[in-house]
């Protein structure tokens, strides 16, 4: 049994301490903290934690807590990982593993010197149903080569202090890993542009962003980015093969046909969107660490994707694509 100390009691933090509570058996949260105190300690009584630590650190550094959940801000979770990594404990870090790729580069050493994989990073639409069939689809080779892959992203708000690189970081990180996941292939080139910005969007960031990439292969992908203000959560990606296209199914709706119209709702909230990605994500972690080698996204997933969100943050406003460029990968995630 996983003895999890879950660092972040916001959003996804309370997400992932509920699905660890009631729905994922071999898993006991035995500690929280949280940056505001007061947060852990209303998560610990709401679900039973018996232990709320002062600082992450602590908890890290805690005898009996035996894996790590970061789902702290941002910035934060690269100095977690490595503190978890220093005290060689299962870690399960929440997207972006790190805010810059040289971050993610020392804890590439860091798990190096454990010499086995410690941390899964949170790409938790690897897990979503549609998209795993996708991947399915594309690896048995029956549409032939992917060529392309359109996607969109679009958000209803974000939090407040949101700036125009989180577009990059904290939105479109997603999409970042998950087409060089369905298409086995790592980034050459890549550029961010903006387009005319929309009047609903008044906090002072770049709404809506195109992101554009080429892989080493040659194949192209265009990626919509509206990180508030859209209609609905709406995420959308086709691939283009040779033989035919695919397209990721949006959630299950009642279709209402009334007033000489038919309509389904869609949905408001990532958490909704993604509710059974997160579930089989988490049950996998729990199943996979227990074992001693968590089986998801690894640190150079997550490193692979911060390289890609660096390039294309700095590719703003020039105009150019920029080449994207990795360390060589070592053994360990081969
Ligand atoms: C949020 O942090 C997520 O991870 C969601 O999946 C994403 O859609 C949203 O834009 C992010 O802010």
């Amino acid at each position: 049994m996983l003895k999890i100390g879950v660092i972040g009691c916001g959003a996804i933090g309370r997400e992932h301490i509920r699905r660890l509570t009631y729905m994922v058996p071999n898993a006991k949260v035995a500690g929280c903290s949280d940056y505001y105190t007061e947060a852990a300690r209303k998560a610990a009584a709401e679900y039973g934690i018996a232990a709320v630590y002062e600082s992450g650190e602590e908890l890290i550094a805690a005898p009996e807590i035996t894996a790590i959940v970061i789902a702290s801000s941002d910035e934060s979770h690269a100095a977690y990982v490595m503190k978890a990594l220093q005290h060689g404990k299962q870690v399960f870090c929440e997207k972006p593993l790190a805010q810059s790729a040289s971050d993610c580069e020392k804890i590439i050493a860091e798990e190096l010197k454990q010499n086995r994989r410690l941390v899964q990073v949170g790409f938790m639409r690897r897990y979503d149903p549609g998209y795993a069939e996708m991947k399915r689809v594309i690896d048995s080779g029956e549409l032939g080569a992917p060529l392309m892959i359109h996607a969109c992203h679009r958000n209803v708000r974000q939090t407040d202090g949101f700036q125009t690189e989180m577009g990059i970081t904290n939105v479109a990180i997603h999409e970042l890993d998950t087409c060089r996941w369905l298409l086995g292939d790592e980034y050459k080139n890549a550029q961010v542009l903006k387009v005319r910005q929309s009047s609903l969007s008044v906090k002072g960031y770049d709404n809506p962003q195109i992101v554009l990439l080429e892989t080493q292969n040659g194949s192209r992908i265009d990626v919509e980015v509206q990180v508030s203000e859209a209609y609905g959560y709406d995420i959308q990606c086709q691939v283009v093969c040779e033989k035919g296209t695919l397209n990721l199914p949006d959630p299950a709706a009642v279709v209402k046909r009334s007033d000489a119209s038919c309509s389904y709702p869609l949905l408001i909230d990532w958490a909704d969107r993604f509710i059974t990605a997160y579930d089989v994500e988490l049950q996998e972690w729990v199943n996979s660490a227990e074992k001693g080698i968590p089986s998801g996204p690894s640190v150079w997933d997550g490193y692979a994707a911060c390289v890609a969100a660096d390039t294309l943050n700095r590719s703003r406003g020039t105009g150019q694509f920029m080449a994207v460029e990795m360390i060589d990968k070592p053994d360990l995630y081969r």
